[in-house]
């Protein structure tokens, strides 16, 4: 067991402050720590949007500074993308170099395969800018009058998804409140005072760069602007203001309230991504709330959000660290403080940044989920189809958000229609393909530079994620409409694109790589391009296994079930090195010119998919440990999103030490102080791969079988965690001490037989749909 150590105050000093800061606060009646650890809370505005906190409702959000004298908030709406460019468009006739492409690297003439590739197969970046999402803009609100204050609290209230703000100012306290409805699709912003008269303020919207058009009526501003001249989204954003006494009159295009009790904002945007006019969508969200009262908003809000947030609970018992604000917390991490419950604190956030930035109606969550500052965020805030995408949804399943998965599933399914035709065109394949990324115009086409954009995979490992949600949902009524077509085409267009390795006679994909990263060829050639890469093998083995399976649950295509297995058969299997690790490239000869890259793709058969497991391939599972320990030692893990892999990686080869170490270098060296994972910058892949390995370690269910505590860190002996699902549709809550398992409780949803194990211990039992079961740590009944 780690020995806990002792908590110190940032500047390391004696615990005198803590003392002291805890003695303050109790007297002030402020929680210093809500019981059930699900509060970010902070003592200081946000300085920084680094610091600000984020409340969404899938569609829509806001990052709340929580300013004194201006509150930010900076607004955005999913579908807010400019579009400088001309569309991505497939190269015409590609795949006529296709075979000569692979003929190339086939003899190990890399540098040439990838200059004609570049040249006749892959588009070109796009001129004219950038296409991108941006922020919608911001609200300040700028109270008059209040320069001084005491007694600062902001926090961010997990329980029901809300942003609270209290301070003192001479003698009157300050509270207000924050949150987006995914009901009334609203932001909503309430704001009073202990004293009446005493909200006095000036309502500024605007955003950045140029072209918006703000207008002022008697209560409501409103910005409208259509983007990119006219070839980005058209949106309109109505602040609607209303305040309990006091005056509200406009001066500058900007409202301006007086003496007011309190105030209320309500903040409703549209745009034309989906063909509708921003105005008319305004209206109707404007009506359905015109009547309804703050309370009404904020009750439907909070039942809303729990459905989804309350299925699960997951509590440890908290250390002294757990008193102190978020971000010292997290600044603590620096210096190996021990902190258990801030790993449930984490595991929540995770779950509340799914459930605000996608949720059934809504777009997938992009690089950022939907909160992004200015005009121009990192890699375009868009969807990176070679890990990061599919991370922010590796926690969707097992935490019991099987419905925050569906706005991927379904974009992915609407990535087709470009996808058969970026097939077509550059392999001369039936089915569709995606690479490396896409964005909000759906392109699916290879763009760029080879050592990123040539990867044709992206549709088919996204694809992955239907067979996935079956398994733990076994809707038939989804997989039979919606999942096995999407599937069944991404089959088919890996199916047409492999090909036999003339010096090994085995199937390969190609040309392709393995995401971004570089290998030394024997020639002396660095380059990226090659047939083969094992990650793409081992995506062709997830998807291809579960289209078989699909389809006999199905009763559907005989035949191309038979193909498809006979190309298993044929296909090149995952590869240890002579050094004892999996090899990359699937060839001995071709050596690591980036022995710490971030990406560790040839361990996809380890995490998200189980190609490699204990019970079957263990030689695999000893090498996945060299790999991982090979690249750490070289400097691997460095971006936020790298660590949380990582840390599943660690959960499945069943260490739950080594999940716990690289969650301290996660919180410690890419966490944010509001808790956002750091690529750098910002990358909210890492907080949702983190989130999912959190619960790898607690429960597995990939080896037919549920495995309770699997691998449970001695950095968390006491626990209990609730909700987690398991393939076959498992409710498990769990609860140990001293290391090892107290009780289990498993309620079966849909009456599958469960297989149970806990460590070397194995039980099957039969279970009717509705059951529950409870088993001690012998896995026999107690109740
Ligand atoms: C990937 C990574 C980068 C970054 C970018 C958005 O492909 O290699 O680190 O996360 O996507």
């Amino acid at each position: 067991m780690e020995t806990p150590k002792q908590y110190k105050s940032m500047n390391n000093q004696p615990n005198i402050l803590l003392v002291l800061f805890l003695v303050i606060f109790n007297l002030l009646g402020i929680q210093a720590q809500s019981d059930d650890n699900l509060k970010l809370w902070f003592q200081r505005p946000a300085n920084t949007w680094n610091e600000a906190l984020p409340v969404g409702n899938g569609r829509i959000g806001t990052m709340v500074f929580g300013g004194v004298s201006t509150e930010r908030l900076q607004l955005n709406e999913e579908t807010i993308f400019k579009k400088d460019g001309e569309q991505l468009e497939d190269v015409k006739d590609g795949h006529k170099y296709i075979d000569q492409v692979r003929n190339l690297l086939f003899k190990g003439k890399y540098k040439e395969a990838e200059k004609l590739h570049l040249s006749k197969i892959m588009g070109k970046r796009l001129d004219g800018g950038t296409n991108t999402y941006q922020t919608l803009g911001d609200l300040d609100i700028i109270f008059n009058g209040i320069n001084t204050y005491s007694d600062y609290y902001r926090e961010l209230d997990l329980n029901n998804a809300t942003v609270n703000t209290k301070f003192k100012t001479g003698s009157v306290w300050h509270n207000r409140t924050v949150f987006a409805s995914t009901v009334d699709q609203a932001i909503v912003m309430k704001a009073d005072a202990s004293k009446p008269g005493n909200i006095d303020c000036t309502l500024n919207l605007s955003r950045p760069g140029e072209g918006e058009l703000v207008k002022v009526t008697k209560n409501m501003l409103v910005m409208t602007q259509h983007l990119s001249n006219g070839n980005g989204t058209k949106y309109e954003a109505r602040v609607l203001v209303t305040t309990d006494g006091g005056s509200i009159t406009s001066e500058n295009n900007r409202l301006v309230i007086k003496k007011a009790n309190s105030l209320e904002i309500r903040i409703v945007v549209a745009t034309d991504y989906f063909g509708d006019e921003p105005s008319k969508i305004c209206d109707s969200y404007q009506s359905n709330i015109e009547d309804k009262t703050y309370s009404a908003i904020f009750k439907d809000h909070v039942e809303d959000y729990q459905r989804l947030f309350h299925r699960m609970t997951f509590e440890v018992p908290a250390s002294e660290a757990a008193k102190f604000p978020t971000d010292e917390r997290v600044d603590a991490q620096k210096r190996g403080v021990y902190d258990p419950s801030l790993a449930t604190l984490y595991f929540h956030f995770g779950r509340y940044l799914l459930i605000s930035s996608s949720r059934e109606n809504s777009l997938p969550a992009n690089l950022q989920g939907i909160w992004a500052d200015g005009l121009a965020p990192a890699w375009n805030a868009d969807y990176h189809m070679n890990i990061n995408a599919q991370m922010n949804y590796w926690p969707s399943e097992i935490t019991n958000l099987s419905e925050c998965h569906l706005p991927f599933l379904k974009f992915i399914a609407s990535l087709r229609e470009n996808g058969r035709k970026t097939a077509k065109e550059l392999y001369g394949a039936r089915g569709f393909a995606a690479h490396h990324t896409t964005d909000l115009s759906r392109f699916t086409t290879a763009y760029g530079s080879t050592q990123y954009g040539s990867w044709p995979m992206g549709a088919a490992w996204a694809t992955t994620h239907f067979w996935e949600h079956y398994l733990f949902t076994e809707d038939k009524e989804f997989l039979a409409s919606l999942g096995y077509p999407v599937m069944k085409e991404a089959s088919l267009f890996l199916s047409d694109f492999l090909v036999k390795n003339p010096k090994t006679g085995m199937l390969v994909t190609g040309p392709s790589m393995s995401p971004e990263n570089v290998f030394l060829a024997p020639n002396g050639d660095k380059a990226s391009l090659t047939m083969g890469p094992a990650m793409d093998l081992q995506i062709v083995r997830h998807l291809f296994n579960g289209t078989i399976i699909a389809s006999e649950e199905l009763g559907i295509d005989v035949t191309f079930r038979k193909k498809l297995k006979s190309q298993l058969r044929n296909l090149t299997p995952s590869i240890i090195g002579v050094d004892g690790r999996i090899l990359e490239w699937s060839d001995e000869n071709l050596k690591e010119a980036l022995p710490g890259h971030r990406h560790i793709s040839h361990l996809y058969g380890l995490y998200p998919s189980n190609e490699f497991n204990w019970k079957d391939t263990p030689e695999f599972m000893k090498s996945s440990e060299k790999v991982i320990e090979s690249r750490l030692s070289k400097g691997g893990g460095h971006t936020g999103w790298s660590r949380g892999w990582i840390m599943n990686f660690y959960a499945r080869l069943l260490d739950g030490d080594k999940i716990w170490e690289n969650l301290v270098e996660l919180w410690a060296h890419k966490t944010l102080p509001n808790l956002f994972d750091d690529h750098p910058p910002f990358q909210i892949d890492g907080n949702f791969g983190a989130t999912a390995a959190l619960a790898e370690m607690l429960l597995q269910s990939h080896n037919d079988e549920i495995n309770i505590l699997p691998a449970l860190p001695k950095a968390l002996p006491k626990g209990k965690i609730t909700g987690l699902m398991a393939r076959g549709g498992f409710e498990v809550d769990i609860e140990w001490e001293n290391g090892d398992l107290q009780k289990v409780k498993i309620t079966s949803r849909l009456g599958n037989p469960a297989k149970i194990r806990y460590g070397a211990k194995i039980i099957a039992y039969t279970m009717d749909k509705g059951d529950s079961i409870i088993l001690d740590q012998n896995l026999s009944v107690i109740e």
